[in-house]
């Protein structure tokens, strides 16, 4: 991104250059000989005509930066194991804290739906160009929207040795299964009032204990070497004690337009007609931490870059009264959407195989996956803003701007929730990005 903010730079410092150089003017001016000087009457102050025909609008060189706060949809939540039954949830419900043993449980929902709510970020706009004899250039740029939003789930000092965030992954059968140890003897010594004691339990009661032997004297205690019991595997939910997921959208463009200005109306309305191409940038990253659980440590990161490129029109309408002025505009960009989609992560970096309360057979795993797609991306854009004139060349701008962009991918969709490896999954949806904007213009 910061590749393309330093183009959009240097072609602004070009045109800017081009167009201020009254030596090179008439000579370098790509698009016709310009005759204007730049004015520097920044404080002149502001004039109202009340006699003869309406002042024409401003002309010649123009600037204007503003600041943004904008805010961009939450992406679509994703049914994934809505109602499918996997597993085992398991709690600590009983006051005298024995454990309740594994049963198969409906799933209804999964961490993985939940992306934070979308937040507003600052950024800024920037526009610079030029009007002469009612026709001009403008270059525009939008500099790093930032929205991080982060959401907590789970607590970080937990009573359950497995777990107590379930997140849903597709995992085939047995992968996640393990033996526990939720309970022991009331005269365990490890685990107090009948807690774990770090003998696997007797899920299915036949008096062995998993791995760890047979119970020959009914204590409740394993004592004898005995063959493993794999009756007494029970199926994990992949679970953390705590999890983060944190969801940003960086927002960067640059458009460049050849502008027409309509001769204004007797009422003190005109129209400026602009065509020329626009470049929008939309990073979208999802990230996802979880600690301790039957999977802990684990994290993985979804990344979406979107470049939408494509030819832009405009059309804009305004309406001067004395110092006040309204304006209206509306772009839209025919968008070609190169996209860029990453996931990547590790899964279970602590799990131990054979360790009780985790999966017998599930090792730590890393993984990357990267893959481009391309798609159709219109993008349609409208700005209501009033200015107000301070002196002749300088006016205090306010404004509402909503971006609608069709077929973006988004960080938290690329990611395909199975295990061992999460995989990389495609698809778009539109999104809407809106908010104020207020700064000050320079003879625009
Ligand atoms: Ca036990
Ligand atoms: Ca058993
Ligand atoms: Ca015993």
């Amino acid at each position: 991104m910061l590749k393309t903010q330093t183009h959009a730079w240097q072609l602004a410092v070009v045109i800017w250059l081009l167009a201020t150089s009254s030596a090179g003017a008439q000579q370098l001016q790509p698009f016709g000989p310009v005759d204007i000087e730049p004015t520097f009457d920044l404080f002149a102050p502001f004039e109202i005509n009340t006699f003869g025909p309406r002042p024409e609008p401003n002309e010649g060189f123009f600037a204007v930066y503003e600041r943004l706060n904008w805010a961009t949809t939450t992406p679509r939540k994703r049914s994934i194991g809505a109602g499918r039954t996997i597993g085992a949830i398991h709690h600590f419900q009983d006051p005298q804290n024995i454990a309740v043993f594994p049963q198969p449980n409906q799933l209804d929902d999964g961490i993985d739906l939940h992306v934070p709510e979308a937040a507003a970020g600052w950024g800024n706009r920037f526009e610079l160009g030029y009007v002469a004899d009612r026709s001009g250039w403008i270059v525009g740029v939008i500099n790093s929207v930032r929205q991080p939003q982060s959401q907590l789930f789970g607590l970080a000092e937990t009573t359950s040795p497995i777990g107590t965030v379930a997140v849903t992954f597709d995992h085939a059968p047995g992968l996640l299964d393990g033996f526990v140890d939720l309970r022991g003897p009331e005269s365990s010594t490890v685990g107090a009032n009948g807690g774990p004691d770090q003998f696997a339990d007797d899920v299915d009661g036949d008096g062995f204990f998993g791995p760890d032997g047979q119970d020959t004297d009914g204590d409740g205690v394993p004592d004898a070497v005995a063959p493993t019991d794999f009756d007494d595997l029970v199926s994990f939910l992949p679970t953390f004690d705590s999890f983060v997921t944190t969801n940003q959208t960086i927002i960067n463009g640059v458009e460049v337009m050849k502008l027409y200005r309509f001769r204004p109306l007797d009422n003190g309305t005109f129209f400026d007609f602009g065509f020329g191409a626009r470049l929008l940038s939309i990073d979208d990253t999802f990230q996802a931490s979880g600690i301790g659980g039957t999977l802990g440590d684990s994290n993985w990161t979804g990344e979406a870059e979107n470049r939408i490129i494509g030819p832009q029109v405009s059309l804009r309408w305004l309406n001067q009264r004395k110092r006040w002025r309204l304006s209206a505009e509306g772009r839209f960009v025919a968008g070609y959407n190169i996209q860029n989609l990453k996931v990547h992560g590790e899964i279970g970096s602590q799990l131990e195989p054979g360790a009780l309360n985790r999966p017998l057979f599930f090792n730590p795993t890393t993984f990357r996956r990267e893959q481009t797609d391309d798609q159709f991306s219109p993008v349609a854009e409208l700005r209501l803003e009033t200015a107000y004139a301070v002196t002749k060349r300088v006016a205090l701008r306010v404004g509402w701007t909503g971006v609608f962009v069709g077929r973006v991918a988004r960080g938290s969709r690329v990611i395909g929730y199975s295990l061992p490896e999460p995989t990389l999954v495609t698809g778009t949806e539109p999104i809407f990005t809106n908010g104020v904007n207020f700064g000050i213009e320079i003879n625009r």
